[in-house]
């Protein structure tokens, strides 16, 4: 059994300093408590890295030794109620003031049992979503856009709170950085945005980096927003007093500023690094650059000699003893693995037995139309939700599927988006963590792949790695036939549903497009949300309010038959319908038709009841035959049911290509009707 945390000593007491306690001269408690957690910071570093190397810590560490002159004041003088955080993998110090016990920074270090990220995540890719820290994943610059998010959502919450976004300087050139200063730039967002310049990324120097010509705090100009330079290598007081005047700026005046931080970088990029890419006088002169000596030299000098001493000595034995404990906790068990890719069912929401404001049913409507229905009754009876996307503000979205939300529910709720799908669905998942329930728009399915890394390795992970629940709905208009060439018409399921945590429906009817996204809507996981193009006008159709909506996350029989189980999806839908009419009409074979609705979880039972009857499977798609998703389909069902076949299974879909513009060469690229016919035909014989 691990024993209880020991208390930390009393020189840990005080996780906060207030820019009062700095100026005009810093009161002896201030630098002490300035020293402490400075200290505290350093030797957990330090031991860290032993223990790496002793083997009882994996993968590998990347040390915050020197960077502690800027987190350990700015941790210190954050408001760890309200405000929000997402430190790098320089920042331990910040974690270990943000919040938590030492055992448990520990216990994510030795990924055992007890580790944070439940030993899903190694080294300092951790956080306290609860409070606000939010969880690093590996892809730099990527965790931006949720401070923003969270921010905002706080803000919108009543709170005063900023957000402080770290990235180091070799992350400022990511995509995601600029996309994300532009966005907080242009919602106004409270946001102080630290750039960790250690003059490295890696073993590349930032004369490798960007153009000397523009220092990295003079971008903030171009972004519309204050850009300072903070040195912290230099008097450590004089740069705490000034990040809290900018802190204090950013929360009084709510406006993002950018802040380039000198820092150093003192054991190289990680415990691995053999930093051979230094001379031995550069590297001389960055051991040299250490503020954390110097702090304890200018207090020693100021008569604190003793009281140093004495802290150094209590946080060392009460480090010793937080890993001893941490080191009994269990190993992780993979029990639990499987059950947390996603977040729990929740609830069913209760919402009004109603499709508009006060009407059970609604008739002669588009799909497009109903969708608008199904928006405005979530703006309307959940106060958390938001709509975000490009040009979905007056001009009501490139295919009208939001006209009259934002005149009906204000800017607030209902926005248009710069191009920045990645930025965006980012500030969504941080609006998500904070109590909000966003669906964005992308103007087409095909502009989701700028925002991959987002909606594949953020959102569809946090809750595996965090436990926190991100419920957003992906809106994907998809799908070709519409000559809208190659970048305008794919299918992406396959590409996205091969990464776990995503949950995605692909309604063929009116009444489960209005279903499908309530059902969506209160899911807690990111929900894709696959409509197709070819339906949004297709018709006119009556939607009336189903008690059942959930029952979208099923398949839909679509038509009965026996001599085949066809399998299919979004518009094919209704290509198959027709299709298995004129087989039966033509050479009197019936196919017992499936809408699968929901292509993530697969819910396989009656279709497996199907095939079971008619022994033989057709499975239909519209996105391309190679590592598409009815090669998955393909092999779930027949992994168990292998020795019901009579028949090797029918796969249709689109050619293995880009989707050609000419209505010719896409009539040749993806299914049509007839051609399904045909190759049904030759198939059963
Ligand atoms: C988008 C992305 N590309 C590449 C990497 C691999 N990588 C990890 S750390 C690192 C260097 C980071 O440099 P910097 O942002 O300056 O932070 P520092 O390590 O200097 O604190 C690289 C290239 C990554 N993590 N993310
Ligand atoms: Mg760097």
């Amino acid at each position: 059994m691990p024993q209880p945390f020991p208390p930390a000593p009393p020189c840990l007491s005080v996780r906060d300093l207030r820019a009062a306690e700095l100026s005009p001269s810093p009161t002896p408690e201030a630098l002490l408590r300035l020293y402490a957690w400075s200290a505290f910071s350093r030797h957990t570093d330090n031991r860290i890295l032993e223990l790496f190397r002793q083997g009882l810590m994996k993968g590998t560490v990347t040390g915050g030794q020197g960077n502690e002159s800027l987190i350990v004041p700015l941790a210190l003088l954050a408001d760890k109620a309200i405000d929000v955080v997402s430190f790098t993998h320089r920042d331990l110090g910040g974690h270990l003031i943000w919040s938590g016990h030492l055992c448990e920074h520990l216990n994510q270090y030795f990924a055992n049992a007890d580790s944070p990220t439940f030993a899903r995540e190694g080294n300092v890719h951790h956080g306290d979503p609860a409070n606000r820290s939010l969880p690093m994943i590996s892809h730099l610059g990527s965790m931006i856009s949720h401070v923003a998010g969270l921010t905002d959502a706080q803000r919108r919450a009543g709170h005063a709170a900023v957000g402080f976004a770290l990235f180091g300087d070799g992350g400022s050139s990511t995509g995601d950085i600029h996309e994300t200063l532009n966005l907080a730039a242009l919602l106004s967002l409270p946001v102080v945005f630290i750039i960790e310049n250690n003059r490295y990324a890696y073993s590349t120097p930032v004369s490798d980096q960007f153009s000397p010509k523009v220092e990295l705090w003079q971008r903030a100009a171009g972004y519309g927003m204050e850009g300072v330079r903070i040195d912290f290598l230099g008097d450590p007081l004089d740069a705490a007093r000034e990040l809290a005047a900018v802190v204090d700026r950013a929360r009084s005046e709510r406006r993002p500023i950018l802040v380039e931080a000198n820092v150093a970088r003192l054991r190289g990029h990680a415990a691995y690094d053999t930093c051979d890419y230094l001379s031995p006088e550069e590297n001389a002169a960055i051991q040299a650059s250490d503020p954390f000596p110097k702090l304890r030299a200018r207090l020693a000098d100021e008569g604190h000699a003793a009281a140093l001493d004495a802290i150094d000595a209590e946080l060392k034995a009460w480090i010793e003893a937080c890993i001893q404990i941490s080191l009994q906790v269990a190993r992780p068990s993979p029990a639990s693995l499987p059950a947390d890719a996603f977040a729990p069912e929740a609830a069913p929401m209760p919402w009004a037995p109603a499709v508009t404001a006060d009407a059970p049913r609604a008739e002669n409507l588009t799909v497009a139309q109903i969708l608008t229905l199904a928006m405005g009754k979530i703006l309307r009876e959940r106060p958390e939700s938001v709509l975000l996307g490009q040009d979905i503000g007056v001009y009501g979205g490139a295919f009208k599927v939001t006209e009259g939300l934002l005149a009906a529910h204000g800017r607030a709720r209902v926005f248009n988006t710069p191009l920045a799908e990645s930025a965006c669905t980012g500030w969504a998942v941080g609006m998500a963590l904070g109590g909000h329930r966003p669906i964005e728009e992308f103007q087409f399915a095909d502009f989701a792949t700028e925002a991959v890394t987002q909606i594949t390795l953020n959102a569809a992970t946090y809750h595996f790695r965090s436990g926190a629940k991100v419920p957003l709905v992906l809106r994907l208009p998809c799908g070709g036939g519409l000559t809208f060439g190659s970048f305008h018409s794919q299918e992406l399921e396959a590409l996205f549903l091969g990464m776990p945590g995503l949950k995605a429906l692909y309604p063929s009817t009116a009444q489960d497009a209005f279903d499908g996204l309530l059902a969506a809507y209160e899911d807690d996981n990111p929900v894709l949300f696959f409509e197709h193009k070819g339906l949004y006008r297709r018709g006119k159709h009556t939607v009336v309010w189903n008690p059942n909506y959930r029952e979208v996350w099923q398949p839909r029989h679509v038509r009965a038959g026996s001599h085949a189980t066809l399998v299919t999806y979004g518009e094919m839908t209704h290509l198959a319908a027709e299709a298995a009419e004129y087989l039966e009409t033509e050479y009197e074979k019936t196919l017992d038709v499936w809408d699968l609705r929901a292509l993530s979880p697969l819910r396989l039972d009656a279709i497996r009841a199907s095939l079971a009857r008619t022994h033989r499977l057709v499975v239909l798609h519209e996105g391309r035959r190679s590592h598409g998703f009815g090669a998955e389909l393909v092999a779930q069902i027949l992994e168990t049911q292998f020795f019901d076949l009579e028949a090797p299974p029918l796969r249709i879909a689109s050619l293995d290509l880009p989707v050609p513009f000419a209505p010719e060469l896409e009539h040749a690229y993806r299914p049509t009707r007839d051609s399904i016919i045909a190759q049904i035909a030759d198939w059963l014989g």
